[in-house]
This record gives C-alpha cells, structure tokens and sequence, in this order.
C-alpha cells in the first residue's frame, strides 16, 4: 500500500508523476497548504510539516528526489531508474539530485519573496537575484538537451521527472522565460505525457474530493 501525502502542484508533484508513470495504485492524500499552518494534525505525521511524505511498504520519505528515486529502483528497476552498473548511473543521480538541490532551491526564495511573504517582508532584489540564479542553473539542461529528448541514459527516467516538475513550478511562478530553445521544447514533450496529464487530473479529482482548493498556493 502507497500513500503520498500532496498539496496541489508542491514538490510532491514528483513523486505523484512518477506514481502515475509507474501505473502503480496509491491514495493520494491532500493537504491545504501549507499543512504545518492550515492543518496542525499533519504535524504528527511529518514533524517538519512539508510535503511529500511518502509512506510505502512501511518505509517514509520527504525528500520529493529521494521519493523518486526509492519508486523508480523499488518499482522500475532498469526501466524508470537506471542501475547502478550503468554507465549514465552519475548522471541519474546527479539530474534527480540537482532538481530539487540546484533548480528547485533558488524557484522557493523566488516564490516565498514574491508571493507568500507579507508585502513589507517582500524582497524584489532577492526576487531578481534568485530568478537571474534559476536561469544560469539551467544551463546544464540546454546543453544536455542539445543531443537528447531526455536528460541521461538515452530514455526517459525518473531524473526526467523530478526535473521535469522544476519546469513546470518555473512556468507557475513566472520563471519560463528563463528556458532556452531545448529545455522548452522538452517542456512540451513531458507535458505530451499521459502520466503527466493522469497526475494533474489526480491531484484536481483528489482535491475536490477531499474539500481542498484545487488551485496551486502560487496561484
Ligand atoms: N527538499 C524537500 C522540500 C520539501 C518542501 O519544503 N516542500 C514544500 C512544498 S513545495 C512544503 O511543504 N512547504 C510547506 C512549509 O514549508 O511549511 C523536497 O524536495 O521535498
């Protein structure tokens, strides 16, 4: 039994993706955000009171890259993760980790500085340092891209994923002008994706279930 612990379009978007690339059957538990403010009784299941919290097989995660990669090698061993005998086995590692470490980092002090912090706590230099940070960060994608529809191995991996979701909270926060012409066009193509498309409708369908706003916090 899988349950991932959401909020609507947060970095448990990545592991809710790959959860939907996986075909696998989970309940997708939502949160209003952020949970440790609307929803004290999260507290008690994530200390830290952010999402994801994965719960599977007994295991728990929260970290939304170390979600995918514990899916893609317990679920998709060689398929969606890639082994470590592989010869693209650093570059996995290294795509999953800098989506969240490198691309996702720099997007939270873009968003908390522009939209969740009181007017007089707003910070336009921090806004503009870190968008101009999120941009030079990408450099790495456009070049990888250059040769490839996906970032390592030659197929589509979990790595796509967990990047794949720093594109898509980019274009939520205003930050898309930043792709170049091969980061967008592979923005298209994960979009094209039908676990893509399945997961928006599950965290939508699973919202309105469940009494919570279906539209992102950055909204
Ligand atoms: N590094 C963690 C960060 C988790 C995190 O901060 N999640 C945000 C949502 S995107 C959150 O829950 N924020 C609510 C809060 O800070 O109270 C990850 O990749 O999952």
């Amino acid at each position: 039994m899988i349950t991932l612990h959401h909020c609507v379009s947060a970095r448990s978007f990545r592991p809710l993706w790959l959860l939907e690339e996986l075909a696998l059957p989970y309940t997708l538990k939502m949160w209003p955000f952020p949970p440790r403010v609307q929803s004290r009784d999260y507290l008690a299941l994530n200390p830290l009171g952010t999402v994801p919290l994965l719960e599977v097989e007994g295991v728990r995660l929260t970290e939304s890259a170390a979600c995918c990669q514990f899916l893609a090698a317990r679920f998709s061993p060689g398929v969606l993760e890639v082994a470590a005998h592989d010869p693209a086995y650093g570059a996995y590692l290294n795509w999953l980790h800098m989506s969240d470490a490198t691309l996702t980092f720099p997007q939270t002090l873009v968003l908390r500085y522009s939209h969740f912090e009181p007017p007089e706590r707003q910070q336009p230099q921090v806004v503009e340092d870190y968008s101009r940070w999120f941009g030079a960060r990408l450099r790495a994608a456009e070049a990888a891209l250059q040769e490839a529809d996906t970032l390592c191995a030659g197929r589509f991996t979990a790595a796509d994923v967990a990047v794949g979701y720093a594109l898509m909270l980019a274009e939520l926060i205003g930050l898309s002008s930043a792709f170049g012409p091969n980061v967008a066009a592979y923005w298209q193509r994960l979009q094209a994706r039908p676990a893509y498309q399945r997961a928006l409708q599950a965290q939508r369908d699973a919202a309105l279930a469940q009494g919570v706003s279906p539209q992102p916090a950055t909204a």
